[in-house]
């Protein structure tokens, strides 16, 4: 690094360019052990992420102490999964420091963006539950609320996606592979856990609620912390991530002497397995015991980990709940409130009733689905093998909530039947989600329609008896990750437009753009932010896939998980039927589509396997076809994530939000895309209809059944009648089933025809002429380029709703009731 030119001096929140330049050489010499001469990239990458990350322990000293001094009211957010996404841009904007490493880098002949490609995002998570959790976290942060997120280092994050022949391939996510700068290990604060074993009476208690477990098997849980740092804010929290060690036990030297070096390390690797991979599963559980093990881990791990944190300050157990609010991301770890209650009854041996009464007070539930198969239940069997003493207490929590019911409901069997935590047919089950209700103060959904349906049938009867108990908390996303960082050309123009950054922790401010919507020169700019964006988004495809894309097309997205519910294979029907039309008319003036999935399918998800096989032969059809491909581009893009993410949504135009009504339970994507000037075209589902209230019903193409419609044709759904009725369908249908996308092969993609002429679980054969009018509606307003640009600006001024901050907030001031403690300034 030579000072070949001049720079001008600056001094920010992130300190001097000097001092950080200083620190960049000491920290390649002394932490990578090689010097500007000899360092290559990942040196380069490296040392930069530490020379940052340095830059906010500061902060993290600084709010620790703040929170030891105020001893405050804790949210502990307990979740499976967080998609934190990556970790080198977001820290260099929330230090200021971003600013110093454009003229050193350049200096030394690299760039950032070369840098950059070394960071590796964290994929801890499936989908918008993991990424809502990261959200969650920098809101919390950015609002000073003294927070930890709880949750499970994995070794291998989801799976990364490929296709081979059109097919979905995974391999593996070693993430860690060259290290992890972002991450504290945290050695002294592990703890072990047990599995297995049995129970016995404790010796000096007549009521036979208190007993003690003796697990047959042991594992140390070791965490490590990556930081959490607030926007605009010193405050810096943590998420603690726990990995799985064997006990030193588990070593067989007996079996190592005498030369069975494998069965000797067997238990070591039956342990280790437990943190070793994400299940990949998204809205779908499998109920396997491996699974279970990783749930209750988790748990047993943060449980311990809060009491000690909570005894640093405090004395006795009645100021716990006062002190500790845990929120349950989803029934995943609700095994925390059967493992508080062993804790207090069996370990530190206060009485039953005293323990459930603080239980009850420290935890809430978070609900995100209303699908049947994405609700937890495990059976008896294997948890009276696994945690007997949890069965237990399971039991012992459900006789005294029956006993309340029957109390309320006298003689009312049926209630009970329903209400029970155990689930007695056609075997004995828990059902982790009334464990969660009974065992929590709050319980929410994430989104209007979601929290109403969730009290209409899901939970109904827990609604009926604790109606106080159910909130609605429409979730959220994080300006900065979605709109500042992923979107920097919008940002700046919002920024010039406003006066100010202050829309970016206070994004209602977005509202005064409004007025800008009238605005031609406004307008044009907006167009040209959303046409360079389109043009990264074009390279990025033709790396990835080959495929050659129009900037000046309409770039229509579709990116989530491949589930049936959320209706890829209605999105596809009309591709096909685009395709159609332009086959049959050649000559037509058709509005140019770029058609961009992005998804993966769970693995053991064959339907969707195929479906995305599917795609990929249409796309493959599309694009090669000489008329139709001068129109219509279809473009699969593999492994999204949280990366890709953030460089599709700034260039979409039209936002697919097509589940069937009554399924998504809010959507995030929905929320992201609008806010970068995407239109919707969506149904009546999850939070599409808050956005849609907010936008207004003339900036959003609605179409489709709403979730009541849905239900009442589902009675006597015929999917055949719409198919013989309508002759557009009728063709996309046979153009599947005629083996066109596969080489003349009719037998690959029968099993989607089937599907769709058998039952079409999701009605997309009753959706699909409302969904393809729409999407004519949909080209008539992109033919205007000032109207839609109009709609584009006013999607993103009305959804500043949808900012986390605003989640956080309510959560605050509904469920966690914690203040803010702020930190001492740089
Ligand atoms: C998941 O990603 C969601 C729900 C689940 O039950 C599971 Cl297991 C995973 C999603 C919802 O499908 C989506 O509608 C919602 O926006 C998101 O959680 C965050 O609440």
């Amino acid at each position: 690094m030579t000072d070949a030119r001049p720079r001008p001096k600056m001094r920010t929140v992130g300190g001097t360019l000097e001092a950080f330049e200083q620190d960049l050489i000491s920290n390649l010499y002394y932490q990578r052990g090689t010097t500007l001469e000899s360092a290559s990239g990942p040196d380069g990458y490296h040392t930069l992420a530490v020379t940052v990350r340095d830059r906010l322990v500061g902060r993290y000293a600084r709010t620790a102490a703040a929170h030891y001094q105020a001893n405050p009211r804790f949210v502990y957010y307990l979740s499976a999964e967080y998609l934190l996404g990556r970790q080198l841009r977001q820290n260099l904007l929330y230090t200021g420091t971003e600013q110093f490493v454009r003229p050193i880098a350049e200096d030394l002949g690299v760039s950032l963006e070369e840098l950059e490609a070394y960071d590796v995002e964290p994929g801890l998570g499936n989908g918008g539950l993991g990424r809502l959790a990261a959200c969650l976290l920098d809101s919390m942060a950015t609002l000073d609320i003294p927070a930890v997120g709880y949750g499970i280092r994995y070794e291998f994050g989801i799976f990364k996606q490929a296709f081979r022949d059109g097919a979905q391939v995974e391999r593996p996510d070693d993430w860690t592979f060259y290290g992890n700068p972002w991450e504290f290990p945290a050695p002294d604060d592990r703890q072990v856990v047990g599995f297995y074993g049995s129970t016995a009476p404790a010796l000096d208690d007549p009521s036979g609620l208190r007993r003690q477990w003796t697990p047959a098997e042991t594992v140390r849980g070791e965490p490590s912390h990556m930081l959490v740092p607030g926007y605009g804010t010193p405050t810096v929290n943590i998420i603690r991530l726990w990995q799985a060690r064997a006990s030193r036990e588990s070593f067989d030297l007996s079996r190592f002497g005498a030369g069975q070096y494998k069965e000797a390390v067997e238990d070591i690797v039956q342990a280790e397995n437990i943190s070793k991979v994400l299940y990949p599963d998204d809205s779908t559980e499998q109920g396997r015991e491996l699974r279970l093990k990783q749930q209750y881990f988790l748990v047993a791990c943060s449980l311990r980990d809060i009491i000690r944190r909570y005894r640093l300050r405090n004395t006795g157990w009645d100021a716990f709940p006062a002190k500790v609010v845990i929120q349950l991301n989803d029934t995943h770890p609700v095994m925390a409130i059967t493992e508080l209650m062993r804790l207090l009854v069996d370990e530190y041996r206060l009485d039953w009733d005293l323990a459930w009464s603080i239980t009850r007070r420290t935890f809430n539930y978070t609900c995100h689905t209303l699908l049947p198969e994405a609700l937890e239940t495990w059976s008896v069997e294997l948890l009276e093998r696994l945690l007997p003493r949890h069965m237990e207490i399971i039991y012992s929590i459900n006789h005294f909530f029956l006993q309340e019911v029957a109390a309320t409901y006298p003689g009312d069997l049926d209630k009970m039947r329903r209400l029970s935590i155990i689930q007695e047919y056609p075997e004995k089950r828990v059902r982790m989600a009334h464990l969660a209700v009974v065992g929590s103060t709050a319980v929410n959904g994430v989104a209007e329609l979601h929290t109403r349906l969730l009290a209409e049938t899901t939970l109904r009867d827990f609604a009926e008896l604790w109606p106080q108990k159910f909130h609605n908390v429409t979730n959220g996303v994080t300006p900065r990750r979605f709109v500042r960082l992923a979107n920097p050309r919008l940002s700046e123009l919002i920024t010039e437009r406003l006066g100010d950054e202050g829309w970016l922790t206070d994004l209602e401010r977005l509202d005064r753009l409004a007025g800008a919507a009238d605005d031609p020169a406004f307008l044009e700019r907006w167009r040209e932010v959303k046409r360079l964006n389109k043009v990264d988004l074009t390279h990025q495809v033709e790396r990835s896939t080959g495929v050659v894309v129009d900037p000046d097309a309409l770039c229509d997205v579709m990116i989530k998980r491949f589930h049936e519910y959320k209706r890829q294979h209605l999105k596809l029907l009309h591709v096909i039927t685009l395709f159609n039309r332009l086959r049959e008319m050649p000559e037509m003036d058709m509005v140019p589509r770029t058609v961009l999935f992005g998804g993966k399918a769970a693995p053991g998800y064959h339907a969707m396997k195929l479906l995305i096989r599917l795609v990929n032969a249409v796309a493959e059809t599309v694009n090669t076809d000489p008329v139709v491909s001068r129109h219509l581009k279809v473009v699969l893009l593999p492994d999204y994530n949280v990366s890709r993410a953030q460089v599709i949504i700034p260039a979409a135009d039209l936002s697919e939000q097509i589940s069937l009504a009554g399924k998504e339970a809010s959507g995030t994507g929905n929320m992201k895309l609008a806010l970068n000037g995407a239109v919707t075209i969506g149904t009546l589902d999850g939070a599409n209809i808050e956005i849609r209230d907010r936008v207004g019903a003339e900036n959003f193409f609605l179409f489709g059944l709403d979730a009541q419609q849905a239900v009442d044709l589902r009675r006597h759904y015929e999917p055949r009648a719409y198919y013989e009725r309508d002759p557009e369908l009728r063709a996309a249908v046979d153009a599947i089933a005629s083996g066109v996308f596969a080489k003349g092969d009719r037998s690959l993609f029968a099993p989607v025809v089937d599907a769709m002429l058998g039952r079409d679980e999701y009605l997309a054969l009753a959706d699909y002429r409302a969904y393809v009018e729409c999407q004519d509606a949909v080209a008539t307003a992109w033919r205007d380029r000032d109207r839609w640009t109009r709609m584009s600006v006013l999607n993103a001024a009305r959804t500043g709703f949808f900012s986390s901050d605003r989640t956080v907030r309510e959560y605050c001031d509904k469920i966690w009731r914690v203040d803010p403690v702020r930190v001492e300034p740089d």
